[in-house]
């Protein structure tokens, strides 16, 4: 059955997708193991084609809309806070200029699911909104996303905008492009390289872990 949904998400056949993770989440199937078997590696196989010239804009947008659906099923059973305490308020974005979501949207689920306070602002956010959010919901913690070697450098002057700002956000960024490397780099408080990694480091950063 990961196959066959694999093969969706290539498809971007999304009555395909939903319908077999739901059948999965029915059987008693983890989000975590339909994500890491079925979800992901057939986003994998559409970045491969887009690189390679097999597939084509619309056919990515198909499959994007496709693994959106589909994730957004698995946003129930992501519960691991089991309704405790919020651990804390994180502001999260895609940086300006990118409107890659499927993997921030990813990993403000599961902080939310894992007890943490989400604004979420969209993608291609202005630095500016971001700080502005921040300041106004007294944010502990800024999640910054990028998919693009392009939009990757714009968090560099945003880490700088935020410090200005006299804001006490600590800042974490992610997205494929990013790397420990480059995040030390940009003076980001730390790096996550997927939604996982990403609640361990956000408790860390809060003091909570
Ligand atoms: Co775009 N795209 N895309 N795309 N796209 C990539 C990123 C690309 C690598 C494809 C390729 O060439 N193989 C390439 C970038 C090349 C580069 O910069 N070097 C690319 C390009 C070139 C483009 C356009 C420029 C294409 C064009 O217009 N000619 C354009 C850019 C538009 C823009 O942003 N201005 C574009 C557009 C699009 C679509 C709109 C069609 C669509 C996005 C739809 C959407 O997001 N709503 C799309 C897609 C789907 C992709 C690929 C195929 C898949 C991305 C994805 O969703 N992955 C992608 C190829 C690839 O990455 N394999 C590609 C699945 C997701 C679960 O993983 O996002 O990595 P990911 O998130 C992970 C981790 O990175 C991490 O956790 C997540 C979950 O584990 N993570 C964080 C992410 N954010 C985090 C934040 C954190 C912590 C961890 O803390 C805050």
């Amino acid at each position: 059955m990961f196959e066959e949904l694999k093969a969706s998400i290539i498809a971007g056949d999304q009555e395909k997708a939903t319908g077999l993770t739901t059948k999965m989440l029915n059987d008693g199937i983890g989000p975590q193991k339909i994500l890491k078997e079925g979800l992901v590696p057939g986003m994998d196989v559409v970045g491969e084609k887009f690189r390679s010239y097999e597939m084509w804009l619309p056919e990515v947008i198909l499959s994007a809309k496709a693994m959106k659906a589909s994730t957004e099923l698995l946003k129930p059973y992501w519960d691991q806070n089991g309704g405790g305490e919020t651990l804390g308020k994180i502001v999260i974005a895609t940086v300006e200029g990118d409107v890659h979501d499927i993997g921030k949207n990813l990993v403000s689920m599961m902080l939310e699911s894992a007890g943490f306070e989400m604004t979420d602002l969209g993608v291609n956010v202005k630095i500016q909104a971001i700080i502005d959010a921040a300041n106004r919901v007294d944010a502990d913690l800024i999640g910054l996303s990028a998919l693009l070697t392009t939009t990757m450098l714009a968090m560099k002057s945003a880490i700088k905008a935020i410090r200005g700002s006299g804001s006490k956000a600590k800042v974490m960024v992610g997205g494929s492009p990013i790397t420990q490397e480059y995040a030390s780099e940009i003076e980001s408080d730390g790096f996550a390289p997927d939604a996982l990694r990403a609640i361990t480091l956000a408790k860390k950063l809060v003091g909570k872990s």
